[in-house]
């Protein structure tokens, strides 16, 4: 694991120096100081506090505070923490092979607890924390314990300023801790601690490591609240556990929604009841004229769930009323004329539609949003509204509108790609803007009606695009893309009249006519999608390309470790040559909750 220069990451809007710090109890002291005895000798952690991607808010290493997890740690949570304590369980066991229960309450083991979450602030002092009973629900329950003596957080604020998915993270050599105001706040703080370990924690097989954790205190909170990445299941069917693990690699990074493009002309991936000949007969195709598949509704759910789990949104997007001829081709009734037309298996866009003037549109269009909300239990329904060449001016947004309507009904929030602009506004609407010129007047106008947007934009995050000219799989419509040209741009600043305040986020599309497997996907995915994390997730200030790639490159190794296959982009100087690694799944059995 190579060291690589802490990152620029300490120059946050608010200095670390003003947030309280930890007055660590005289029990935590006098174990630390028996630990300290070995430690001393013991080299740095090899992972520097500021190597974390997406870069945290506030970054302020204690070189001298690392802390090593040993075989005898327990993790000890709150009660909300409890499913984030078992998922850091889930990813540390299997590469140190220790045991690390997980206790709500004192300790079931004597020794030293390492990993404390807890989704509320410490308020009260210490002596009265240090009483039986004074925890609650609501508190830091684990009053007993070694690194959450009362008063090591510090006062009430301190957690309510890190909003719905901020943390703070302190490392000593007692423990680590994190603390946040939600579960997916503690989620975060998770996965920062993931990365902080020796990049063998990431790998299957049990690892010999000193696993040491760098000493200081990380504080951190998002930019945008909408960080995502689009998976095409429609030009390429993808099974279920392939969906999860790129649920995996969203929630590593941070990223917070999976937009799945359920729909297109080559395919219909999602069971609807109401017209089950959408899935049957429009599922059974894909780009090259593969067998393709589709998603049963408890596969769907099962995927919302899992994700749900890693505190990532599913939004589904049914493609309208342009890229249906899947649809078409299963419901010959919808389509212009109600001529049937032959399935489609090639790469052209912007052929098909369904019939607007024809009210039995409508009627689909009702039940197939229906069905799709009400298995959706995100705020979100992505209605397409791409390249519908053929229906035009006032029939487009005619049909826009209606289905604008039709989504507010299953009390979702109308997402769309930005051709849905010209249409009237619809309460809380969100535009997905693809273009390559940031100078786009009909969106501009679209936000001033009150539409937030995401930006996504074709240019700098397609992931579908190639690195350079010899990628062997992607397209090149937008340019060529490498990690530099997929981090450096400004969310905020890029469109011409759009204020930051109207950006919701940033999302990263992967179309699939080329990426036909697994291993494909995260060959588009890596390095680029780290990238456009840490535009959604870290503020403007941490922004730096050269501590960037820095920090980047000490992540081969853990997609190494992890089995995610990978560019070996020329723009980031890995520290040994990457070899194509086999899969592994990190979780393939269903959650069901
Ligand atoms: C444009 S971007 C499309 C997709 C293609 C993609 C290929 C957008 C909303 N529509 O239908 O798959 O280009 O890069």
């Amino acid at each position: 694991m190579p060291t690589t220069p802490a990152a620029p990451t300490e120059s946050g809007s608010e200095p670390l120096d003003r947030l309280p710090g930890r007055q660590p109890a005289a029990a935590e002291l006098a174990h630390t100081a028996a630990r300290r005895a070995g430690d001393l000798l013991a080299p740095p952690a090899p992972v520097r506090l500021g190597d974390v991607v997406p870069a945290p808010e506030q970054v302020l290493p204690d070189p001298a505070a690392d802390f090593t997890l040993t075989a005898d740690a327990a993790i000890r949570v709150s009660p909300a923490g409890r499913d984030v304590a078992e998922q850091l369980a889930e990813w540390l066991r299997p590469a140190t092979r220790f045991a690390l229960p997980i206790a709500d309450g004192p300790l079931p083991c004597d020794g030293p607890l390492v990993l404390t979450l807890s989704e509320a602030p410490l308020t009260e002092p210490a002596d009265r924390a240090d009483a039986a009973g004074s925890a609650d629900a609501a508190g830091p329950v684990d009053a007993a314990g070694l690194v959450d003596a009362a008063g090591s957080v510090g006062v009430a604020g301190s957690v309510a300023g890190l909003g719905d998915e901020g943390y703070r993270l302190d490392v000593t050599p007692a423990g680590v801790r994190i603390t946040a105001a939600t579960p997916a706040g503690l989620f975060h703080g998770a996965q920062t601690v993931r990365q902080l370990f020796p990049a063998a924690i990431d790998g299957a097989a049990q690892a010999a490591e000193r696993w040491a954790v760098p000493g200081g205190s990380i504080v951190d909170r998002p930019r945008f609240p909408y960080r995502g990445a689009m998976l095409d299941v429609a030009r390429h069917f993808f099974p279920v556990e392939d969906v999860l693990r790129v649920v995996d690699h969203l929630a590593r990074y941070k990223l917070n929604h999976l937009h799945l493009h359920l729909t297109d002309d080559q395919g219909w991936r999602i069971a609807v009841d109401s017209w089950p000949r959408l899935a049957e007969v429009g599922g059974a195709t894909e780009v090259g004229g593969g067998p393709g598949g589709s998603y049963t509704q408890a596969d769907y759910r099962r995927i919302v769930a899992y994700a749900a789990r890693r505190h990532v949104t599913v939004v589904p997007e049914i493609d309208l009323p342009g890229h249906t001829n899947a649809a078409l081709v299963a419901y010959p009734e919808l389509a212009p004329g109600k001529i049937p037309p032959p399935p489609y298996t090639g790469t052209e866009v912007g052929f098909s539609y369904v019939d607007p003037a024809d009210e039995r549109t409508y009627a689909f269009v009702t039940d197939v949003i229906g069905e799709v909300a009400a298995l959706t239990p995100g705020p979100w329904l992505h209605l397409g509204g791409d390249e519908a060449f053929k229906v035009k001016g006032a029939a487009y947004t005619g049909f826009v509108e209606r289905a604008q309507r039709i989504v507010a009904a299953t009390g979702k929030t109308v997402v769309g790609w930005h051709q849905l602009a010209p249409a009237g506004h619809a309460d809380g609407r969100v535009l997905q803007w693809w273009g390559t010129n940031g100078d786009d007047p009909e969106t501009a106008e679209a936000v001033r009606r009150g539409a937030r947007l995401i930006l996504s934009p074709g240019n700098r995050v397609y992931l579908d695009m190639k690195y350079a000219a010899d990628t062997p799989i992607g397209h090149d419509w937008a340019g060529l893309i490498d990690v530099r040209r997929a981090y450096d741009w400004d969310p905020g600043t890029h469109l011409t009249g759009v204020p930051a305040e109207a950006v919701l986020g940033v999302e990263a599309p992967l179309w699939t006519e080329s990426v036909t497997t697994l291993a494909e996907v995260e060959f588009m995915l890596f390095p680029r999608l780290p990238a456009v994390a840490e535009l959604g997730w870290s503020p403007r200030s941490t922004h730096d390309w050269a501590g960037f790639r820095e920090r980047l490159a000490g992540h081969g190794s853990r997609w190494t470790a992890a089995g995610i296959t990978y560019h070996p982009s020329p723009d980031v100087p890995w520290p040994a040559a990457p070899t194509v690694p086999t899969q592994r799944t990190d979780d393939t059995t269903a959650d069901t909750h």
